[in-house]
């Protein structure tokens, strides 16, 4: 499971990729260009970038809307997320719906739910349908410290559990639910002692971490994989910013954030690859000014494409 140095450079890319959309996007809201709100996922890059840098090209992904430095590992560009952030007809859903609410089955990408919770039965589904066809194949989801007290995340994993469904569930814990802190929201120390009551293996694991997160998803869904089912990894993150960008986010205290900021999980992995030499200063550079390169000429597509036209709007509609 050890990760060549052009591996590493890839998950480097990534999180700061994920950091530069979301900085971006933050802009964008700004300038009124958003339709509906941001969420962005600053100081969480870790988590989506090594949990879905783990996953096998045939695996399933069901990304929430934090989840967008996953949504970049499975193949999507930044002009995926501009376009659908500003709702315009190039976008993922043709302008239809905004910010992360697309997927892509080719890529195995199921899109996310906005009712939290819902979305591990429907992963435990896909994992279900995984095994019925005998391919080995697993579904990955995620869900917040908030979504982890609603009813279909017990009925999911208990589910998957009592058939041993190739399914992996990363809890990402960020302390908050909106205004809400996980002190507010359950009595366990750690969220991860759940994986209990449905009898199933948990981890827990520093979420600014790249690397602890790759591991311990690779090592859940090799475990997935041989038919031994579930597992629960709860990650230990802080959420930056406020819920969404309309959330000035008050109500965190100061010094919390400023305890999580030494953590930042793109500085850190930075200082990692520094101290052994593993990246130059030189492809540190480059790097950069591709990521750069990538985000101005992705915008300016994005803001280049049109609106839908009206009478586009009822066209996919269904029913
Ligand atoms: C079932 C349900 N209840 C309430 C909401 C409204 N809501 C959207 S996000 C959110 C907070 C989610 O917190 P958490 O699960 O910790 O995820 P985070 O925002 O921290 O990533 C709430 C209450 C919702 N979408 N679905
Ligand atoms: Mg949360």
């Amino acid at each position: 499971m050890t990760l060549s140095r052009a591996q590493l450079h890839d998950l480097y890319y990534f999180m700061c990729l994920n950091r530069r959309v979301g900085e971006q996007l933050a802009a964008l809201y700004r300038q009124g260009k958003v339709v509906g709100g941001v969420y962005l996922s600053v100081g969480q890059e870790a988590i989506s970038v090594g949990s879905a840098y783990a996953l096998g090209p045939h695996d399933f992904l069901g990304p929430m809307i934090r989840n967008d430095g996953a949504m970049l590992v499975r193949g999507f560009k930044p002009r995926d997320l501009f376009l659908q952030y500003m709702a315009r007809r190039d976008g993922p859903t043709g302008g239809r719906d905004a910010n992360t609410h697309f997927g892509d089955i080719r890529r195995g990408v199921i899109a996310p739910i906005s009712m939290l919770g819902e979305l591990i039965p429907v992963l435990a589904g896909v994992a279900l349908a995984a095994k019925v066809r005998r391919e080995r194949r697993v579904a990955l989801t995620y869900i917040g410290d908030g979504g982890a007290s609603t009813t279909p995340f017990h009925e999911g994993l208990n589910f998957a559990a009592i058939l041993k469904l190739p399914l992996v569930v990363i809890l990402e814990n960020n302390g908050w639910a909106y205004s809400t802190p996980v002190s507010k929201q359950a009595a366990v120390k750690d969220l991860a002692e759940r994986a209990r009551a449905y009898g199933i293996p948990s981890e827990i694991v520093e979420g600014n971490d790249v690397l602890a997160v790759y591991q311990a998803t690779r090592a859940a869904l090799d475990r997935a994989r041989r038919g031994e089912g579930p597992t629960l990894i709860e990650a230990k993150t802080m959420r930056m910013k406020g819920h969404g960008e309309h959330d000035d986010a008050r109500y965190v205290p100061g010094e919390l954030l400023e305890k999580w900021r030494k953590k930042d999980p793109i500085l850190q992995f930075e200082r990692y690859l520094a101290t052994r030499r593993l990246m130059t200063e030189v492809e540190k550079a480059a790097l950069e000014s591709r990521i750069e390169e990538e985000i101005r000429r992705d915008v300016e597509f994005a803001e280049a494409s049109p609106f839908p036209a009206p009478e586009e709007a009822v066209r996919p509609v269904w029913a």
